[in-house]
């Protein structure tokens, strides 16, 4: 029996199909037994979960010998840590694995972790499938791609990269491992919003990217007529009514997405995607239609900023004049752009700060319905090429106790990095506009706000806002305090908080 693990990475209302440890089970042959372990689920105790899989079956003829862990950076980290930790005290005997992106990103702190035995890198089924074969005997370890472990005398065996393979070439989703419906919940898009991916990887070359440093620079699709019949299965059974696509880059051609919005447009889903405004900005007036009958709602750009300098030494590919030309373009057939911005070029932040505001009052110009996302540039290892020279950043944390602290979670996120070009005073300015502008423009995925808070903020940030004056709006934040369901806290879903009373020691 294997036992895979999704660590909590979000509150529970926001919990998603674990996709990642479904997709690695779905591969596994008939005879192999598993079960999935979701941290994220209400009131979820994954350790007691765990501990009670290993006792019922300790004796019989399948006892659990795999406890197989999912973790990304963030929050998920923080919770996973404490969790094997314990684990592996009560369990000695028991094979621990990680994979997901954080161990791809940064293989050497989980190796150097004593309770993690197996790190798989990237593209996760054909390497856990391999893995199964040395535990069985069958195989040498140092012949598996994808595999990392740590040898009799310490040292890290870092496998060489897998090559990796398209949607379909892999199972479908095996929806019959989880309660479908306990993940089907409210969003923008709908009353029973589900997620899906449809796509690996993305040929891009953005040089502050995590995902070309996990995948490389290459994308694999998944044919429409596999997404769409897999969409169709959820909506006819769960009745699913929309769905957030997971894929790094939804549109690689303009045929491609006309071919895809023919295919899920008789599904009516409403949906949400991210792509890139290069691609969208050749869509002709048709394409878009057809987009936005297929039921494509909000479509997330990674903008990253105002200044096509800037963009040019991210490596982005793109220009300041798609950007403004998406936003046109998604006024004019009622789909909302999601623009993300990436705050802090290391050069010169504050050059760069300042034109990308200016900027981002543009775009709400053209397009009102524009939403804002935004995070500061935080350097992720990549294959070649960091954005910035970011030398004086020094070195990442060698073991995982370090990541787990404070300072290394905000660094995870890009919500708050402490790198050297980014001072107090410029934070507070990208974070005094964006409030400004969201209590301008209050956000459809603003559910905290009560409405007389943000009728009362829209009226106070609207001097403001023409008249671009963004500092210290303390009375707005005031106003957002008190009329607030609950506090603003971004890491609530699991900063630093024991998801188990034996893992508060
Ligand atoms: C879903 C998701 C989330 C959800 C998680 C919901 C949940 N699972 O309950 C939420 C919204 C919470 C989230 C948050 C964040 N996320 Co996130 N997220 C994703 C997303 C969109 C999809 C992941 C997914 O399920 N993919 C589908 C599965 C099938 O693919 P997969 O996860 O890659 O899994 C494969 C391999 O990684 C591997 N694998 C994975 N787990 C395991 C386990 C084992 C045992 C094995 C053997 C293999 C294995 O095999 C799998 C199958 O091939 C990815 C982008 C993407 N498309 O991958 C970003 C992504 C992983 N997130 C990312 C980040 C940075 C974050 C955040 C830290 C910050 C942020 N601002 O977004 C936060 C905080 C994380 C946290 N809370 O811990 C980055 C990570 C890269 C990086 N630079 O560090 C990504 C790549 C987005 C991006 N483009 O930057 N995220
Ligand atoms: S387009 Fe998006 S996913 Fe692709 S490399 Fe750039 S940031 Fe990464």
């Amino acid at each position: 029996m294997i036992l895979f693990v999704n660590p909590r990475a979000t509150r529970p209302k926001n919990r998603r199909f674990p996709l990642s440890v479904m997709s690695v089970g779905a591969a596994l042959p008939d005879h192999v037994s598993w079960e999935i372990v979701d941290g994220n689920k209400p009131g979820a105790d994954p350790l007691a979960e765990i501990l009670a899989h290993v006792e019922r079956r300790r004796g019989s003829a399948d006892p659990v010998r795999i406890v197989a862990f999912s973790v990304m950076p963030g929050p998920q980290l923080v919770n996973a840590v404490p969790l094997t930790r314990e684990l592996r005290s009560r369990c000695p005997d028991v094979q621990i694995v990680w994979g997901g992106n954080f161990p791809s990103l940064y293989p050497a702190p989980v190796l150097s972790a004593p309770y993690v035995d197996w790190v798989v890198r990237g593209q996760g089924e054909h390497t856990f499938l391999e893995l199964l074969d040395v535990l069985d005997g069958a195989r040498d370890p140092h012949d598996v791609a994808g595999l990392s472990f740590r040898e009799r005398d310490g040292s890290h065996h870092i496998g060489v990269e897998r090559r990796w393979v398209g949607p379909d070439e892999l199972p479908a989703p095996p929806y019959h491992k989880i309660d479908v419906a306990e993940y089907l919940h409210p969003t923008f898009l709908g009353r029973r919003s589900g997620v899906y991916q449809a796509s690996i990887g993305c040929p891009h070359g953005c040089k502050f990217c995590g995902v070309i440093s996990v995948y490389g620079r290459k994308e694999r699709l998944g044919s429409p007529a596999r997404t769409a019949e897999h969409l169709g299965w959820l909506a006819r059974e769960h009745g699913m009514d929309s769905v957030h696509f997971y894929d790094n880059n939804m549109f690689v051609s303009e045929d491609q997405a006309r071919d895809l919005a023919d295919h899920l447009m008789p599904l009516g889903l409403r949906w949400w995607c991210e792509a890139r405004v290069d691609v969208q900005s050749r869509f002709s007036d048709d394409t878009w239609r057809r987009l936005a009958r297929a039921g494509l709602a909000m479509v997330f750009c990674g903008a990253e900023s105002g200044s096509d300098d800037v963009l040019r030494k991210m490596g982005k590919g793109t220009t300041t004049a798609q950007i403004l030309d998406v936003a046109a373009r998604t006024r004019d057939f009622g789909i909302i752009p999601e623009f993300s911005f990436v705050f802090g070029d290391p050069q010169d932040p504050e050059r760069e700060i300042d034109t990308t505001l200016a900027f981002i009052r543009q775009l709400k110009a053209v397009n009102p319905d524009m939403e804002l996302i935004s995070y500061f540039y935080t350097p992720t290892p990549q294959r070649r090429g960091t954005y910035g020279d970011v030398d004086a950043v020094g070195s990442t944390p060698t073991t995982l106790e370090e990541w787990t602290q404070p300072e290394w979670l905000a660094w995870m996120t890009h919500e708050d990095p402490q790198v050297p070009w980014l001072d107090h005073r410029l934070r507070a300015r990208v974070r005094d506009f964006e409030l400004v502008l969201k209590s301008r423009f209050p956000s459809v995925h603003d559910h905290r706000t009560l409405p007389w808070g943000k009728a009362v903020g829209r009226l106070m940030a609207r001097r403001r806002w023409t008249r671009g004056d963004f500092a210290g709006p303390e009375a707005l934040r005031t106003v957002r305090r008190l009329a607030q369901r609950e506090p603003d806290d971004s890491q609530a879903y699991g900063h630093l908080r024991a998801p188990s009373p034996a893992l508060a020691r």
